[in-house]
């Protein structure tokens, strides 16, 4: 074909550089990588919408495996470009940018890719096809195999298969992921859906059609107010204290910044950023930015109003932060993200840009909404009161804590070495005291919990650092707490959660994952959580040919009172099963079963069998915790943790089984 020249060579050694490193362009192979995939070509229809053009995107996961993204905006450019001397849509396609969008748009980075995923896409892709309306026409483009250009050019021209109004333009992008590269190439509706919501929030007046053409549904996602509709959904189950969420927007220089916040009665505070829709995890500067305009601005307003007076000392940020929750939002035309994870604004011209507009336009609106004013300005009283008993009633706590005579009823193991040690919490005394008969000295520790621990949502500082429970995971942990947390004193390798497998376990179980959350979240970030498995049935079955090892035993074999056929004995075996899904399995397996034994709590097994199922490291099940989206957590903690609504969704967490059950 006329186009393999030498320079398609070169496109397609660039193309399978990502097909032999596909972490290095997507993260993973995984669902998270699979994923992003689509994201990436979104990401594109999302640019074109932030640059006014375009207003509507379609997503069409269908049948086939294969899914579509569509958008009205002006369509990828199908002139020649200027220096490859091919149609520059097939240069989107099919060759691997080094970073930085090409052709300028005015904000260049929506998504992790910077705006050039859309080769990688291709290149992870079996099949690929482009479909761009312009200028009355319908071009096509399709690829195959990672990037195998299969259309033949038309005067150099990529081919046009049908017409439309002049009016009508766009991009539509349809792809199939390489089932040789990924793990899975099913697409998660839920992911997807979540994904399109949030997109939605952070993109006012953009509407989103997703057709599921699998499951037959069809859902529009459209969000009238953006960021301040975001605000109210997420603190939907916290009461506010002023009717509307606050939404701020305005320009500094060529950086475009929207805040929307809305104060509750919650005593934490909750802020999440955005800059070019990406959320910055971690924040940076356009979070300091905000904080330090907010805890400026209402100190002032709280000395002209009289509410702090002279003697007084001004609010702490933290005071003026209580209840809040808060959505930031940039566009920055080249912003610089750091950290390990990339994960961080560094740019300062952005923390000069939330200050610049915050200031001004939160101004304007208090000096109209003065009573909203007050009210927020009491909250923030009622915290600096507080602290100031809760700063004597905290200092007196951190000390104790560092006292190494606190009485905790931590069982230690013998092992210092941090690598090698776990700690497994686990409710209930008498559980604990099988445990810590049942562990590895050397390296497993036991902290048993009295009881429900405190509900940290609804509890102050104070009151959170005398508590006993809490206490003395502080202290058996060894790094601290909050501001004072530091990971690498931490004295185990896992700290392993292990409750009953019944409502009251599943409820202690979320309380200390909120406390976790809340207060020591890089324990969960760095992957040090689990929860223990234990089974929840066991089961004695007669296998029909199997030798009998059951050794001393051998009289039960028996049991039954049948005789055993001349082709084998029949041998009683034993089986741990987890829940009533793994039962359901094992009752289709067609066994004979002899008893069925259901453990309504760890203290029902003796030591032999928690070793066995729970705390053997070759045997065991372990489910790591893990944050896979901070927005989602913290909603689901505060959904979980409001007073007014029992616990009723599972925390989000990643079931890594690092050890299948098979006794
Ligand atoms: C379903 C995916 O990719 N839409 C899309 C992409 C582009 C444009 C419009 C576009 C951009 C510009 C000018 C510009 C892209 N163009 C390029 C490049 N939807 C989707 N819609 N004209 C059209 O940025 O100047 C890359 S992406 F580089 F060719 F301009």
């Amino acid at each position: 074909m006329e186009q393999y020249n030498g320079s398609q060579i070169v496109v397609l050694e660039g193309l399978e550089a990502v097909r032999k490193r596909p972490g290095m362009y997507i993260g993973s192979t995984g669902s998270r990588g699979l994923h992003h995939l689509i994201w990436e070509i979104l990401d594109n229809g999302i640019d074109e919408h932030l640059g006014g053009y375009c207003d509507r995107i379609e997503i069409e996961l269908q049948k086939d495996g294969g899914i579509s993204v569509t958008d009205n905006g002006r369509g990828v450019p199908v002139d020649i470009h200027p220096t490859k001397h091919i149609p520059t849509a097939r240069v989107v396609y099919t060759i691997l940018h080094a970073g930085g969008k090409f052709g300028g748009g005015a904000y260049k980075v929506s998504g992790g890719l910077h705006g050039v995923g859309a080769s990688v896409v291709n290149a992870l892709s079996s099949k690929m096809i482009v479909e761009i309306k312009h200028d009355g026409k319908v071009y096509r483009d399709e690829y195959r195999d990672g990037g195998h250009i299969v259309t033949p050019l038309e005067n150099g021209l990529l081919p046009v298969v049908g017409s439309c109004r002049k009016s009508d333009t766009g991009t539509k992008v349809t792809f199939y992921p390489d089932a040789s590269i990924f793990e899975s190439v099913e697409f998660k509706t839920d992911i997807i859906r979540k994904k399109l919501k949030e997109v939605a929030y952070l993109n006012k007046g953009l509407t989103i059609l997703y057709k599921d053409r699998i499951a037959g549904e069809e859902l529009t996602y459209y969000e009238e107010y953006g960021i301040k509709s975001f605000v109210t959904y997420l603190c939907r189950e916290a009461q506010p204290l002023h009717p509307e969420p606050v939404y701020i927007e305005g320009k500094s220089g060529d950086i475009e910044v929207e805040v929307a916040f809305q104060y509750t009665d919650s005593f934490q505070e909750q802020i999440n950023s955005y800059c070019n829709r990406i959320n910055v995890v971690d924040g940076g500067t356009l979070v300091t930015g905000f904080k330090s305009a907010l805890t400026r601005v209402m100190n002032q307003y709280a000395r002209e109003l009289g509410i702090l007076k002279e003697k007084d000392e001004n609010f702490d940020g933290r005071d003026i932060r209580t209840g809040l929750f808060a959505i930031i939002s940039i566009k920055h035309p080249d912003p610089q993200f750091e950290g390990q994870t990339k994960t961080k604004l560094g740019n300062t011209d952005a923390k000069v840009a939330v200050e610049d507009v915050f200031t001004g336009e939160v101004t304007r609106y208090f000096d109209k909404n003065v009573e909203e004013l007050k009210t927020i300005l009491d909250n923030s009283m009622k915290s600096y009161n507080a602290r100031k008993v809760g700063d004597k009633a905290r200092n007196a706590a951190l000390k104790q804590l560092q006292d190494v005579d606190f009485k905790s009823k931590l069982a230690a193991c013998s092992s210092k070495k941090p690598e090698e040690c776990e700690l497994y919490i686990v409710e209930g005394d008498s559980a604990g005291g099988t445990v810590k008969s049942a562990r590895n000295r050397k390296t497993q520790a036991v902290l048993p919990l009295r009881g429900k621990i405190l509900n940290v949502e609804k509890a102050t500082l104070d009151k959170i650092l005398v508590n006993n429970e809490i206490k003395s995971m502080i202290a058996a942990f060894g790094c601290g707490i909050s501001d004072d947390f530091d990971i690498t004193k931490l004295r185990f390798d896992k700290i392993i959660i292990l409750t009953d497998a019944d409502v009251d376990g599943a409820h202690i179980s979320t309380l200390l994952l909120t406390f976790f959350y809340r207060f020591m979240p890089e324990l969960i970030l760095g992957g040090k959580i689990y929860r223990g498995l234990p089974p929840l049935y066991k089961v004695e079955y007669e296998e029909a040919g199997a030798p009998d090892t059951s050794g001393d035993d051998g009289a039960s074999v028996s049991k039954t009172g049948k005789k055993a056929k001349a082709k084998g004995k029949k041998t009683k075996n034993e089986r741990y099963l987890f829940d009533d899904f793994e039962l359901e399995k094992f009752r289709r397996e067609g066994k004979k079963i002899l008893s069925l034994q259901r453990y309504k709590g760890l203290g029902e097994m003796d030591a032999d069998q928690l070793w066995e199922t729970t705390l053997n490291p070759e045997t065991r099940s372990l489910a790591q915790v893990s944050i896979s989206d901070t927005v989602e957590a913290d909603e689901v903690t505060t959904l979980l943790m409001s007073n007014n609504v029992p616990p009723r969704r599972a925390f989000i967490m990643e079931e890594a089984r690092y050890a299948k059950l098979d006794v």
